[in-house]
């Protein structure tokens, strides 16, 4: 029985959740206030954003001292307060580890930049190049060259986030004993685990070269993503850290295939426990990224993506399971129907990520189906917006199209502040937020949530409460059904413990099934649905096997056990 298996992570973005000083900002206090709402919602995890001090150029993903706690979000006798009743509560904290890169005020990067022969240059990548001409062509994720030119030294140090994110040199022995010091710390004082940011960037091509022979800036991922050492980095931190101790894993991780992934997760690779993989991140992208967003996404691809990795991982490491974190865009907004079908559509996602093999992600917010915003430019915070915004703009493209793609994919959506009432601000602060509250709070909001009886919260509730006690939905084969149909998500979980069926409409229209002949059989026992009968007055059966066995209405979903 492994926790970390069987546990219900629900990820909180500190700056957002709740303010307890009416400054704007959550903070660890205000978590402190909602640890009996957790318990409530019944999870057993949970994943904080980053809460190091860090000047919040990447709110807390450039981190400036990883030991103090950001002075917005409290003290260490707080962390300590949140740590213990967290625990009290028989509730785990992971952290996130962002080693990458750190802040550009972070004492090992200061020293670094005003000391070129000192011990700490080589923490970094520093390299040659005149004025106009930086090291390589490669983009930085935050738009403009990943290389910054330092004039005191007349040298460039790499960046692949933000100018205030210096990437940290892996290569270096020393500055990998020092995060491994670092990790050891924190899980001294008893955290347990860690969440690790862009974890397979950390090797880079040591010899950091130019992507084809243009100029012109590239994506430069194939010389840092999956690096030559990272799986050599990633053993040596199990060998000196992870392995002694009780904790769980998770490696965000763009850009790997199942080759890789079973490599950094293989239960016999003493490597990573979980990773994210973010293909179905990508689902709407277009041609040209992210921003280049589409409108429609096919079904298919979705769950075949996540087949592929179910079955490709299946008896060698654990998955995880999530449809979003706080850089995507919200769940409900982009896979589910926002408008006329956001409490169905939210308890349809819900009902996947909580039967599906892996461990369950639930995103603040998603448990009350949080919807995206679409504010005018000035309000948004994010500086992958706010950059992207001011360089496309000097490239002369339209501002309206560019907000279009702002509000379908910018990271603002998810970070808006948790919408706890329908009184000011959403109860989220006494003050002026950081980032506006969505306009919706007065509809959407927990306390409402929590009364509506057929609504998001309490479906959420049941399903987690289900998955705690029904361990062949954590533990069970799965196989799916009705692999080619646009709209329909099936599959059967299933071991000596248990059998379950789950049937998911993914769409705004009723679904005929076409389930294999032995799945058809009228045995199954209902044990949730979130479509009553009324909801189809043509069809009056639709609790019954003999309906939901062969129709399903508009984003239906069916959760039913044989015996
Ligand atoms: O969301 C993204 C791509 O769709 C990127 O904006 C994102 O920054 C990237 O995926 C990596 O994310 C992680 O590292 C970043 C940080 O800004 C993100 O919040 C974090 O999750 C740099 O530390």
């Amino acid at each position: 029985m492994t926790w970390w298996k069987e546990g219900i992570v629900y990820q909180i973005y500190p700056r957002s959740f709740a303010d307890s000083t009416g400054n704007g900002v959550g903070d660890l206090r205000g978590i402190i206030s909602k640890l009996d709402y957790l318990v409530e919602l019944g999870v057993d995890i949970v994943w904080l954003n980053p809460i190091y001090q860090s000047p919040n150029d990447d709110n807390g993903y450039d981190i400036s001292d990883y030991d103090a706690i950001m002075a917005e979000f409290g003290t260490m006798a707080d962390f300590d307060e949140l740590l213990a009743g967290l625990h009290q509560r028989g509730i785990r904290l992971i952290m996130d580890l962002v080693v990458n890169h750190c802040s550009d005020e972070h004492p090992w990067f200061v020293s670094s930049r005003a000391n070129p022969t000192g011990p700490y240059r080589d923490y970094y990548f520093w390299r040659d190049g005149d004025q106009d001409r930086a090291p390589n062509n490669w983009l930085s994720v935050f738009s403009g060259s990943a290389w910054e030119f330092d004039p005191a030294s007349r040298q460039y140090y790499l960046h692949l986030f933000s100018k205030k994110q210096p990437d940290l040199n892996w290569a270096n022995p020393d500055l990998r004993q020092d995060i491994y010091r670092m990790m050891r710390r924190w899980f001294d004082k008893g955290v347990d685990g860690f969440r690790m940011d862009v974890i397979n960037m950390i090797s880079k091509h040591p010899h950091l070269p130019s992507v084809g022979d243009e100029i012109q800036l590239s994506w430069g991922g194939e010389y840092f993503i999956n690096g030559p050492k990272l799986h050599d980095y990633m053993q040596e931190m199990h060998r000196e850290v992870l392995q002694h101790y009780d904790c769980m894993t998770v490696g965000e991780c763009f850009d790997v295939d199942i080759e890789q992934g079973k490599q950094l997760v293989g239960a016999d690779r003493n490597e990573l426990q979980m990773i994210f993989q973010m293909e179905h991140m990508a689902l709407d992208h277009g041609p040209a990224g992210k921003w280049d967003a589409q409108a429609t996404w096919s079904r298919v691809a979705l769950k075949s993506i996540l087949k592929r990795w179910i079955e490709g991982l299946d008896g060698i490491g654990w998955n995880s399971q999530f449809w979003m974190n706080h850089d995507q865009p919200r769940a409900v907004s982009r896979f589910g129907n926002d408008q006329s079908f956001r409490i169905e559509s939210a308890q349809a996602l819900a009902a996947v990520t909580l039967t599906l093999p892996g461990t369950p992600y639930i995103y603040m917010g998603e448990e009350i189906g949080m919807t995206n915003v679409q504010y005018p430019i000035e309000a948004y915070r994010d500086l992958e917006i706010t950059s992207w915004y001011r360089e496309q703009l000097a490239q002369g493209r339209d501002p309206v199209q560019l907000l279009t793609s702002i509000h379908r994919m910018g990271r603002d959506n998810a970070r808006t502040p948790m919408q706890w009432t329908d009184g000011p601000q959403a109860g989220f602060t006494t003050g002026m937020p950081w980032l506006r509250v969505n306009p919706n709070f007065a509809q959407i909001n927990v306390a409402a949530a929590q009364a509506e009886e057929q609504g998001v919260w309490p479906w959420y509730q049941r399903l987690i409460a289900l998955r705690k006690v029904r361990k062949t939905l954590v533990y069970g084969h799965y196989e799916s059904f009705m692999d080619s149909s646009e709209q329909v998500f099936a599959y059967r979980r299933r071991d000596a413990n248990g059998d379950f069926l789950v049937l998911v409409n993914l769409s705004d229209q009723p679904a005929d099934l076409t389930l294999p002949e032995p799945v058809r059989r009228d045995d199954w026992h209902l044990v949730m649905t979130n479509r009553g009968p009324a909801d189809q007055p043509s069809r009056p059966n639709l609790a019954q096997p003999s309906v939901w066995l062969q129709y399903l209405s508009p984003w239906q979903a069916v959760v039913a056990e044989r015996p």
